[in-house]
């Protein structure tokens, strides 16, 4: 399978305009162009995508949301909608990221909604699974993850592989400087395109790129992305620092 490595950051809540604005200038400078088979992402806060959009929109790196909300419009007080997204050039949208399910109370169901509302706006969803150190410990980490690919995903309909990105992200290793190794990243990364295999057929799941997050940094991505089911990674605290995300783009 011939998949282009997405390398996506999640600038998470960091950056108000002024310090985005900065940020992108920097990164559209550091990335004029990106390596032959890499594809670059940035997910700032809603508030500062405009202004993230103006600064990248001649460099080859694609914008994306950290969150949305399935109505199309309505009374839904500080939420935005697939179309919002869009107009605004976001390409992307991250949803199920564990702190949205741990601090605001996500669902499976909720990220279904999710992903259904995005695929049919044109907008590839970012969708984010993986388990607490409990349950790692417990052992039971890959039934954990696929069940909620299964439940996150299920009914979701796809024509393209590039319609849909997943991101295994072990709770334990995000922010913490634990990284999961790659061959822990491998095991998980492969057992999700398994599950994708069954609800996609194996020719799409062949496509649909896996990303691993969790204290990704310049120091270990070619190792992550050296194994055949890690497609990139999803990176929270080094894709604030140019300098940093830009050699992670480079060294993939
Ligand atoms: C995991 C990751 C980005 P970090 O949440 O989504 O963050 O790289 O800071 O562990």
């Amino acid at each position: 399978p011939n998949r282009t490595l997405l390398i996506a950051g999640n600038w998470k809540m960091n950056n108000d305009v002024h310090a985005a604005a900065k940020l992108a200038d920097e990164l559209a400078q550091a990335l004029p162009e990106v390596p032959a088979g890499v594809e670059v992402l940035v997910c700032p806060p809603t508030i500062d995508i405009t202004t993230v959009h103006d600064r990248i929109s001649a460099a080859p790196i694609a914008l994306g949301a950290q969150n949305v909300y399935w109505e199309a419009k309505g009374a839904y007080t500080g939420e935005s909608s697939c179309d919002m997204l869009k107009s605004a050039g976001c390409t992307y949208c991250i949803i199920g990221h564990s702190e949205r399910r741990d601090y605001f109370h996500e669902t499976d169901e909720d990220e279904n909604k999710k992903a259904k509302a995005l695929v049919a706006a044109g907008i590839v969803p970012v969708f984010c699974c993986g388990e607490p150190e409990e349950v790692r410990e417990a052992g039971t980490y890959v039934k954990h993850v696929t069940d909620q690919v299964k439940a996150g995903l299920a009914g979701l309909e796809i024509s393209d592989a590039k319609q849909l990105v997943v991101a295994y992200e072990p709770i334990w290793a995000i922010g913490t400087g634990k990284t999961a190794t790659a061959d822990d990243a491998q095991e998980v990364c492969g057992a999700i395109r398994e599950t994708l295999k069954e609800l996609f057929g194996a020719e799409l799941a062949d496509g649909i790129r896996v990303l691993y997050g969790g204290s990704a940094k310049p120091d270990n991505i070619a190792e992550l992305v050296a194994k055949p089911d890690v497609d990139g990674a999803l990176v929270g605290g080094a894709s604030l620092k140019a300098e940093d995300f830009s050699a992670m783009v480079v060294k993939a």
